[in-house]
């Protein structure tokens, strides 16, 4: 696929998952209009949409109804904006911008934003449990969210108190922080569309590895640019760039080898795999 081609497949999609959140939030006008008013600012500021373009892809492939993929891609991305409004608390990491703009306790308040951040994973639960196969879909989500998931690899972190960790550790942290969001986008558009249990096992397994390779390509451009902590570990503070750049390509094969019974209908995810990859070239 032409890089052309890779660029429309991951704007269109970004685009209508943008048009489905803006009608999937609740309107800003609406009580309480405050809080309304900050689940929007940080849920339509300008992400990648990674997470929802992943379940878009994986819908497509398997043949799960478009509309509900469309609708549990945007509770995803609810979840994960709620995930990043309470990273950027001045008690968990302290940062001074997100998306290009302030945080979302900055631009409001801290009681602002966490309750917005509430605010925002109740809106994912009640739109998901609304769709078919509602309860499975809330268990999906629970599942990436809580001590198996998100809060494990944040205590990870946070407990870290930046002594060194070893790559082993490092990976275990990602595993839950950032890659439990990437199988939960593969895992609703699976349960959607009531994907047989190899099927669902194969694309966990291509998801964290996409989760990996992403999180390593993230440390990569992160070690490019002025130093923010630096004692914090990374994928390039526990090894080289060069094989942390190894790790990505050889993460990106084995995502690909996963794809290869899915034959050309999974060009869209060898070419999402492929972006996060160059990412960090
Ligand atoms: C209860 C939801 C909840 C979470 C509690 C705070 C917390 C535990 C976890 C934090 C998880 C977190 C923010 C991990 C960082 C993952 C990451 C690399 C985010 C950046 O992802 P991108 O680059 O961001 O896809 P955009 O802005 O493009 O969406």
């Amino acid at each position: 696929m032409a890089a052309v081609d890779l660029a429309h497949l991951l704007e269109d999609r970004r685009i209508a998952v943008d048009r489905a959140l803006d009608r999937f939030l609740p309107a800003a006008e609406q009580p309480p209009a405050e809080i309304h008013a900050a689940m929007r600012f940080a849920a339509l500021s300008p992400g990648k949409r990674l997470r929802p373009i992943v379940s878009l892809c994986i819908g497509e492939l398997c043949d799960a109804p478009a509309e509900a993929t469309l609708q549990a891609a945007c509770a995803l991305e609810c979840v994960h904006t709620a995930s990043l409004i309470l990273d950027d608390l001045p008690c968990m990491d302290d940062a001074t911008e997100r998306r290009g703009r302030e945080p979302l306790h900055k631009a409001y308040s801290v009681e602002t934003a966490l309750l917005a951040s509430y605010g925002l994973l109740a809106e994912a639960f009640a739109r998901a449990s609304a769709l078919p196969q509602g309860g499975a879909l809330c268990g999906v989500l629970a599942t990436a969210i809580g001590t198996r998931g998100l809060v494990f690899g944040q205590h990870l972190d946070l407990t870290a108190g930046g002594a060194p960790m070893t790559i082993r550790q490092l990976q275990e942290m990602h595993e839950h922080k950032a890659g439990a969001l990437f199988v939960a986008a593969v895992q609703l558009p699976l349960l959607l569309a009531q994907a047989p249990p190899e099927t669902v096992q194969a694309l966990t397994a291509f998801a964290s590895k996409l989760g990996l390779a992403f999180q390593i390509s993230d440390d990569v451009l992160d070690a490019r640019e002025p130093i923010e902590d630096e004692n914090k570990s990374t994928f390039v503070t526990v090894q080289s760039e060069d094989e942390a750049l190894r790790q990505i390509e050889t993460l990106t094969q084995e995502a690909h080898e996963v794809l290869l019974p899915f034959g050309p209908k999974a060009e869209p995810l060898r070419q999402m795999t492929a972006y996060v990859a160059s990412r960090a070239r």
